[in-house]
Protein backbone atom coordinates (compact mmCIF):
# COMPACT_ATOMS: atom_id res chain seq x y z
CA UNK A 1 0.00 0.00 0.00
CA UNK A 2 2.69 2.77 -1.25
CA UNK A 3 1.58 6.15 -0.21
CA UNK A 4 -0.79 5.94 2.07
CA UNK A 5 -0.84 8.02 5.08
CA UNK A 6 -3.06 6.48 8.66
CA UNK A 7 -5.27 9.29 8.23
CA UNK A 8 -5.76 11.60 11.17
CA UNK A 9 -8.84 11.58 12.79
CA UNK A 10 -9.58 15.37 12.18
CA UNK A 11 -9.81 14.47 8.00
CA UNK A 12 -6.33 16.11 7.39
CA UNK A 13 -3.87 13.85 5.66
CA UNK A 14 -1.11 15.02 7.09
CA UNK A 15 0.92 12.69 9.72
CA UNK A 16 -0.56 9.54 11.55
CA UNK A 17 -1.75 10.30 14.91
CA UNK A 18 -3.59 7.21 15.69
CA UNK A 19 -2.74 3.36 15.43
CA UNK A 20 -6.94 2.55 15.59
CA UNK A 21 -7.15 -0.92 15.72
CA UNK A 22 -10.97 -0.81 17.66
CA UNK A 23 -12.17 -1.89 13.71
CA UNK A 24 -11.74 -2.33 10.27
CA UNK A 25 -14.81 0.05 10.15
CA UNK A 26 -12.67 2.87 10.86
CA UNK A 27 -11.00 2.64 7.83
CA UNK A 28 -11.27 5.87 5.57
CA UNK A 29 -11.66 5.31 1.94
CA UNK A 30 -8.65 5.16 -0.95
CA UNK A 31 -7.31 7.85 -3.20
CA UNK A 32 -8.89 5.93 -5.81
CA UNK A 33 -12.55 5.36 -4.14
CA UNK A 34 -12.45 9.68 -3.39
CA UNK A 35 -11.83 9.90 -7.69
CA UNK A 36 -14.23 7.49 -8.26
CA UNK A 37 -16.94 9.29 -5.70
CA UNK A 38 -15.93 12.50 -7.49
CA UNK A 39 -16.49 11.65 -11.19
CA UNK A 40 -19.57 8.98 -10.57
CA UNK A 41 -22.49 9.01 -12.49
CA UNK A 42 -25.53 9.64 -10.50
CA UNK A 43 -29.24 9.74 -10.91
CA UNK A 44 -32.50 8.81 -8.02
CA UNK A 45 -31.93 5.63 -6.87
CA UNK A 46 -35.30 5.02 -6.03
CA UNK A 47 -36.62 5.48 -8.95
CA UNK A 48 -33.73 3.08 -10.26
CA UNK A 49 -32.01 5.79 -11.98
CA UNK A 50 -28.67 5.68 -10.30
CA UNK A 51 -26.17 3.89 -13.06
CA UNK A 52 -23.50 3.31 -10.13
CA UNK A 53 -25.42 2.30 -8.10
CA UNK A 54 -27.25 -0.67 -10.67
CA UNK A 55 -23.50 -1.26 -11.95
CA UNK A 56 -22.55 -1.86 -8.12
CA UNK A 57 -25.67 -3.96 -7.53
CA UNK A 58 -25.06 -5.77 -10.75
CA UNK A 59 -21.22 -6.57 -9.96
CA UNK A 60 -22.04 -7.77 -6.19
CA UNK A 61 -24.75 -10.25 -7.43
CA UNK A 62 -22.36 -11.73 -10.15
CA UNK A 63 -19.33 -11.71 -7.44
CA UNK A 64 -21.41 -13.58 -4.94
CA UNK A 65 -23.31 -15.68 -7.36
CA UNK A 66 -26.37 -14.26 -6.85
CA UNK A 67 -29.46 -13.74 -9.01
CA UNK A 68 -29.65 -9.81 -7.98
CA UNK A 69 -28.08 -7.54 -4.96
CA UNK A 70 -29.78 -4.23 -3.23
CA UNK A 71 -27.57 -1.90 -1.88
CA UNK A 72 -27.97 -0.44 1.96
CA UNK A 73 -27.14 1.44 4.12
CA UNK A 74 -25.09 -0.70 6.95
CA UNK A 75 -24.88 -4.46 7.45
CA UNK A 76 -27.21 -3.96 10.38
CA UNK A 77 -29.98 -2.69 7.82
CA UNK A 78 -29.22 -5.58 5.64
CA UNK A 79 -29.57 -8.13 7.78
CA UNK A 80 -32.91 -7.06 9.59
CA UNK A 81 -33.94 -6.08 5.93
CA UNK A 82 -33.04 -9.72 4.61
CA UNK A 83 -34.78 -11.49 7.74
CA UNK A 84 -38.04 -9.61 7.13
CA UNK A 85 -38.00 -10.43 3.69
CA UNK A 86 -37.55 -14.18 4.77
CA UNK A 87 -40.04 -14.62 7.26
CA UNK A 88 -43.97 -13.86 8.29
CA UNK A 89 -44.61 -12.00 11.99
CA UNK A 90 -44.42 -14.39 14.77
CA UNK A 91 -41.82 -16.52 13.43
CA UNK A 92 -38.48 -17.89 14.55
CA UNK A 93 -34.88 -16.53 13.49
CA UNK A 94 -32.89 -19.63 14.29
CA UNK A 95 -29.21 -18.18 15.02
CA UNK A 96 -26.25 -18.70 17.02
CA UNK A 97 -25.95 -16.66 20.55
CA UNK A 98 -22.88 -15.12 19.97
CA UNK A 99 -23.88 -13.76 16.69
CA UNK A 100 -23.65 -9.93 15.73
CA UNK A 101 -27.56 -9.95 14.75
CA UNK A 102 -28.21 -11.23 18.49
CA UNK A 103 -25.64 -9.37 20.27
CA UNK A 104 -25.35 -6.48 18.34
CA UNK A 105 -28.14 -5.31 16.50
CA UNK A 106 -30.70 -3.59 18.85
CA UNK A 107 -32.84 -6.58 18.40
CA UNK A 108 -34.33 -5.36 15.05
CA UNK A 109 -35.85 -8.09 13.92
CA UNK A 110 -37.67 -8.57 17.54
CA UNK A 111 -38.72 -5.00 17.62
CA UNK A 112 -39.39 -4.28 14.24
CA UNK A 113 -40.67 -7.47 12.51
CA UNK A 114 -42.08 -9.13 15.20
CA UNK A 115 -39.98 -12.12 14.68
CA UNK A 116 -38.14 -14.02 17.36
CA UNK A 117 -35.17 -14.74 18.36
CA UNK A 118 -34.25 -18.64 18.48
CA UNK A 119 -30.25 -18.34 19.88
CA UNK A 120 -28.06 -21.44 19.79
CA UNK A 121 -25.19 -22.55 21.54
CA UNK A 122 -21.81 -21.32 19.57
CA UNK A 123 -19.16 -23.18 19.37
CA UNK A 124 -15.17 -21.44 19.56
CA UNK A 125 -15.11 -22.42 15.86
CA UNK A 126 -18.00 -20.47 15.11
CA UNK A 127 -20.55 -23.13 14.52
CA UNK A 128 -23.40 -23.86 15.69
CA UNK A 129 -24.12 -27.57 16.96
CA UNK A 130 -25.72 -29.60 13.87
CA UNK A 131 -28.37 -31.47 16.28
CA UNK A 132 -29.27 -28.36 18.02
CA UNK A 133 -30.05 -26.41 14.80
CA UNK A 134 -32.02 -29.57 13.52
CA UNK A 135 -34.21 -29.54 16.33
CA UNK A 136 -34.74 -25.95 16.26
CA UNK A 137 -35.73 -25.88 12.17
CA UNK A 138 -38.41 -28.58 13.21
CA UNK A 139 -41.41 -27.58 12.83
CA UNK A 140 -43.83 -28.85 15.74
CA UNK A 141 -47.82 -29.41 15.03
CA UNK A 142 -48.48 -27.60 18.48
CA UNK A 143 -50.17 -24.14 18.35
CA UNK A 144 -48.25 -23.55 21.53
CA UNK A 145 -45.05 -22.87 19.21
CA UNK A 146 -43.75 -20.32 17.02
CA UNK A 147 -42.54 -21.81 13.84
CA UNK A 148 -39.22 -21.35 12.44
CA UNK A 149 -38.70 -18.92 9.69
CA UNK A 150 -34.39 -18.64 8.32
CA UNK A 151 -31.39 -20.18 9.91
CA UNK A 152 -29.01 -17.42 10.26
CA UNK A 153 -25.13 -18.01 9.98
CA UNK A 154 -22.22 -15.39 10.33
CA UNK A 155 -18.80 -15.70 8.15
CA UNK A 156 -16.17 -14.85 9.34
CA UNK A 157 -17.28 -14.85 13.25
CA UNK A 158 -16.66 -11.71 14.67
CA UNK A 159 -17.60 -12.42 18.90
CA UNK A 160 -15.45 -15.53 17.78
CA UNK A 161 -12.72 -13.62 16.62
CA UNK A 162 -12.79 -14.05 13.44
CA UNK A 163 -12.90 -17.60 12.99
CA UNK A 164 -13.94 -18.96 9.43
CA UNK A 165 -16.96 -21.35 8.87
CA UNK A 166 -15.89 -23.72 5.98
CA UNK A 167 -17.74 -24.76 2.78
CA UNK A 168 -18.23 -27.96 4.24
CA UNK A 169 -20.22 -26.28 7.46
CA UNK A 170 -22.48 -24.55 5.60
CA UNK A 171 -23.23 -27.31 3.22
CA UNK A 172 -23.87 -29.40 6.40
CA UNK A 173 -26.65 -26.56 7.28
CA UNK A 174 -28.23 -25.75 3.85
CA UNK A 175 -28.90 -29.60 3.94
CA UNK A 176 -30.55 -29.38 7.80
CA UNK A 177 -32.55 -25.75 6.20
CA UNK A 178 -33.82 -27.29 2.75
CA UNK A 179 -34.78 -30.65 4.71
CA UNK A 180 -37.12 -28.40 7.02
CA UNK A 181 -38.04 -26.06 3.84
CA UNK A 182 -36.55 -22.95 5.45
CA UNK A 183 -34.09 -20.35 4.14
CA UNK A 184 -30.07 -19.50 5.08
CA UNK A 185 -29.06 -15.74 5.54
CA UNK A 186 -25.52 -15.27 6.52
CA UNK A 187 -24.28 -12.37 7.95
CA UNK A 188 -21.53 -12.17 5.74
CA UNK A 189 -20.18 -9.31 6.94
CA UNK A 190 -16.81 -10.27 6.01
CA UNK A 191 -17.02 -13.06 3.92
CA UNK A 192 -14.18 -12.11 1.23
CA UNK A 193 -12.21 -11.97 4.52
CA UNK A 194 -13.21 -15.75 4.88
CA UNK A 195 -12.68 -16.42 1.07
CA UNK A 196 -9.25 -15.31 1.24
CA UNK A 197 -8.02 -16.63 4.51
CA UNK A 198 -9.59 -20.17 2.70
CA UNK A 199 -8.32 -19.24 -0.68
CA UNK A 200 -11.27 -19.98 -2.79
CA UNK A 201 -13.92 -18.01 -4.53
CA UNK A 202 -16.33 -16.18 -2.23
CA UNK A 203 -19.18 -18.16 -4.52
CA UNK A 204 -17.60 -21.44 -2.43
CA UNK A 205 -19.08 -19.77 0.32
CA UNK A 206 -22.01 -18.20 -0.76
CA UNK A 207 -23.31 -20.79 -2.64
CA UNK A 208 -24.51 -22.57 0.40
CA UNK A 209 -27.24 -19.81 1.46
CA UNK A 210 -30.25 -18.63 0.23
CA UNK A 211 -29.26 -14.30 0.92
CA UNK A 212 -26.08 -13.03 1.59
CA UNK A 213 -25.51 -9.73 3.42
CA UNK A 214 -21.79 -8.37 3.20
CA UNK A 215 -20.44 -4.93 3.60
CA UNK A 216 -18.49 -2.64 1.73
CA UNK A 217 -17.37 -0.67 5.01
CA UNK A 218 -15.32 -2.58 6.52
CA UNK A 219 -11.68 -4.82 5.60
CA UNK A 220 -12.48 -3.34 1.73
CA UNK A 221 -12.79 0.39 3.15
CA UNK A 222 -15.37 1.85 1.31
CA UNK A 223 -16.96 4.57 3.64
CA UNK A 224 -20.46 3.38 3.32
CA UNK A 225 -22.58 0.14 2.29
CA UNK A 226 -23.62 -3.17 2.40
CA UNK A 227 -24.96 -5.47 0.22
CA UNK A 228 -28.00 -8.10 0.18
CA UNK A 229 -27.92 -10.67 -2.60
CA UNK A 230 -29.45 -13.56 -3.55
CA UNK A 231 -32.81 -14.93 -5.57
CA UNK A 232 -34.35 -11.83 -7.48
CA UNK A 233 -37.77 -12.27 -6.03
CA UNK A 234 -36.07 -12.28 -2.41
CA UNK A 235 -34.33 -9.05 -3.25
CA UNK A 236 -37.30 -7.56 -4.49
CA UNK A 237 -39.25 -7.82 -0.92
CA UNK A 238 -35.91 -6.84 0.57
CA UNK A 239 -36.09 -3.83 -1.39
CA UNK A 240 -39.32 -2.91 -0.60
CA UNK A 241 -38.45 -3.33 3.02
CA UNK A 242 -35.20 -1.44 2.63
CA UNK A 243 -37.79 1.61 1.65
CA UNK A 244 -39.68 1.32 4.38
CA UNK A 245 -37.00 1.30 6.85
CA UNK A 246 -35.77 4.29 5.33
CA UNK A 247 -32.82 2.88 3.37
CA UNK A 248 -34.11 4.29 -0.24
CA UNK A 249 -31.42 6.89 -0.85
CA UNK A 250 -31.19 8.93 -3.98
CA UNK A 251 -28.03 9.56 -5.50
CA UNK A 252 -26.60 7.16 -4.14
CA UNK A 253 -24.09 6.49 -6.67
CA UNK A 254 -21.81 8.58 -4.68
CA UNK A 255 -21.70 5.50 -2.04
CA UNK A 256 -21.69 2.86 -4.92
CA UNK A 257 -18.34 3.96 -6.59
CA UNK A 258 -16.56 3.64 -3.74
CA UNK A 259 -17.87 0.38 -3.51
CA UNK A 260 -16.90 -0.65 -6.79
CA UNK A 261 -13.65 0.08 -6.18
CA UNK A 262 -13.81 -1.88 -3.15
CA UNK A 263 -15.07 -5.11 -4.51
CA UNK A 264 -12.84 -4.94 -7.61
CA UNK A 265 -9.81 -3.59 -5.62
CA UNK A 266 -9.61 -4.12 -2.45
CA UNK A 267 -10.51 -7.77 -1.69
CA UNK A 268 -7.12 -9.62 -2.42
CA UNK A 269 -4.85 -7.36 -0.10
CA UNK A 270 -7.14 -8.50 3.05
CA UNK A 271 -4.39 -11.14 2.70
CA UNK A 272 -2.29 -8.82 4.23
CA UNK A 273 -4.50 -7.76 7.39
CA UNK A 274 -4.62 -11.65 7.83
CA UNK A 275 -1.05 -11.57 8.11
CA UNK A 276 -0.23 -8.31 10.64
CA UNK A 277 -3.10 -10.31 12.44
CA UNK A 278 -1.21 -13.13 12.79
CA UNK A 279 2.06 -11.32 13.59
CA UNK A 280 0.22 -8.78 16.47
CA UNK A 281 -1.37 -12.32 18.40
CA UNK A 282 2.16 -13.92 17.68
CA UNK A 283 3.53 -10.66 19.39
CA UNK A 284 1.21 -10.42 22.25
CA UNK A 285 1.45 -13.64 23.45
CA UNK A 286 4.72 -13.66 24.38
CA UNK A 287 3.53 -10.83 26.95
CA UNK A 288 2.70 -11.35 30.57
CA UNK A 289 -0.99 -12.07 31.59
CA UNK A 290 -1.81 -12.05 27.60
CA UNK A 291 -3.52 -15.12 26.64
CA UNK A 292 -4.32 -16.26 23.27
CA UNK A 293 -5.55 -18.96 20.86
CA UNK A 294 -3.20 -18.43 18.10
CA UNK A 295 -5.28 -21.01 16.20
CA UNK A 296 -8.14 -18.72 16.01
CA UNK A 297 -6.29 -16.18 14.35
CA UNK A 298 -7.76 -17.06 11.10
CA UNK A 299 -8.43 -13.57 9.50
CA UNK A 300 -7.89 -10.30 10.71
CA UNK A 301 -9.25 -10.13 13.89
CA UNK A 302 -7.23 -10.61 17.10
CA UNK A 303 -8.97 -11.63 19.85
CA UNK A 304 -7.25 -12.30 23.80
CA UNK A 305 -7.56 -12.30 26.99
CA UNK A 306 -5.73 -10.60 30.19
CA UNK A 307 -4.79 -11.86 33.00
CA UNK A 308 -3.05 -9.36 34.50
CA UNK A 309 -1.38 -9.00 38.21
CA UNK A 310 -1.36 -5.03 37.82
CA UNK A 311 -3.68 -4.30 35.07
CA UNK A 312 -7.22 -4.50 34.09
CA UNK A 313 -8.51 -4.65 30.76
CA UNK A 314 -9.68 -0.69 30.91
CA UNK A 315 -5.62 0.58 32.38
CA UNK A 316 -4.10 -1.33 29.32
CA UNK A 317 -6.65 0.15 27.11
CA UNK A 318 -6.31 3.20 28.51
CA UNK A 319 -2.31 3.11 29.16
CA UNK A 320 -2.22 2.21 25.26
CA UNK A 321 -4.40 4.81 24.26
CA UNK A 322 -1.76 7.44 25.78
CA UNK A 323 0.67 6.16 23.05
CA UNK A 324 -1.89 6.47 20.36
CA UNK A 325 -2.57 2.99 20.17
CA UNK A 326 -6.63 2.17 20.25
CA UNK A 327 -8.15 -1.36 20.89
CA UNK A 328 -11.57 -2.41 22.30
CA UNK A 329 -12.85 -4.81 24.88
CA UNK A 330 -14.96 -7.53 24.69
CA UNK A 331 -15.91 -7.69 28.08
CA UNK A 332 -13.60 -7.22 30.89
CA UNK A 333 -11.22 -9.64 30.62
CA UNK A 334 -11.40 -9.53 26.89
CA UNK A 335 -9.92 -7.41 24.24
CA UNK A 336 -9.88 -7.09 20.17
CA UNK A 337 -7.41 -5.74 17.56
CA UNK A 338 -8.80 -5.35 14.19
CA UNK A 339 -6.19 -4.96 11.11
CA UNK A 340 -7.19 -3.26 8.58
CA UNK A 341 -6.39 -1.44 4.74
CA UNK A 342 -3.82 1.64 6.70
CA UNK A 343 -2.69 -0.85 9.23
CA UNK A 344 1.15 -2.13 8.18
CA UNK A 345 3.79 -3.65 9.29
CA UNK A 346 5.62 -1.23 11.07
CA UNK A 347 2.44 -0.29 13.12
CA UNK A 348 2.03 -3.65 14.19
CA UNK A 349 5.99 -3.92 15.54
CA UNK A 350 4.97 -0.10 17.56
CA UNK A 351 2.28 -1.81 19.11
CA UNK A 352 3.95 -4.97 20.23
CA UNK A 353 7.10 -3.01 21.73
CA UNK A 354 4.48 -0.45 23.07
CA UNK A 355 2.57 -3.32 24.63
CA UNK A 356 5.56 -5.14 25.98
CA UNK A 357 6.84 -1.77 27.79
CA UNK A 358 2.94 -1.54 29.37
CA UNK A 359 2.41 -5.08 30.03
CA UNK A 360 6.29 -5.64 31.79
N1 LIG B 1 -19.53 -4.99 13.50
C1 LIG B 1 -18.92 -3.89 14.21
C2 LIG B 1 -19.62 -3.65 15.55
O1 LIG B 1 -20.97 -3.55 15.37
C3 LIG B 1 -19.34 -4.70 16.58
C4 LIG B 1 -17.46 -4.19 14.41
O2 LIG B 1 -16.74 -3.24 14.76
O3 LIG B 1 -17.03 -5.34 14.20
N2 LIG B 1 -22.36 -8.28 11.04
C5 LIG B 1 -21.13 -8.40 11.57
C6 LIG B 1 -20.50 -9.74 11.68
C7 LIG B 1 -20.44 -7.25 12.01
O4 LIG B 1 -19.25 -7.39 12.54
C8 LIG B 1 -21.06 -5.99 11.89
C9 LIG B 1 -20.38 -4.75 12.40
C10 LIG B 1 -22.34 -5.93 11.32
C11 LIG B 1 -22.97 -7.10 10.92
C12 LIG B 1 -23.11 -4.64 11.19
O5 LIG B 1 -22.57 -3.80 10.23
P1 LIG B 1 -22.87 -2.22 10.29
O6 LIG B 1 -21.93 -1.67 11.33
O7 LIG B 1 -22.56 -1.76 8.91
O8 LIG B 1 -24.29 -2.04 10.65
Amino acid sequence: MEGYTLPRRDGSDSAPDLIDLRSDTVTLPSAAMRAAISAAALGDDVYGEDPTVNALEQLAAQRVGKEAAVLVVSGTMGNLAALLAHCQRGQRVILGNESHIYHYEAGGASALGGLIYHPLPTDPNGCIDLSALEAAATTINDPHFSPPGVICLENTHNRCGGVVLTPDYLAQVRTIAYNHGLPVHLDGARIFNAAVALGVPVTELTNHVDTVMFCLSKGLAAPVGSLVAGPAEVIARVRRIRKMLGGGMRQAGIIAAAGIVALTEMVDRLAEDHAHARLLAAGLAELPGVQIDLSKVQTNIVRFHLNHPRLRVAEFLAALRAHGILMGSLSTTSIRAVTHYGIERTHIEQVITVAAEILA
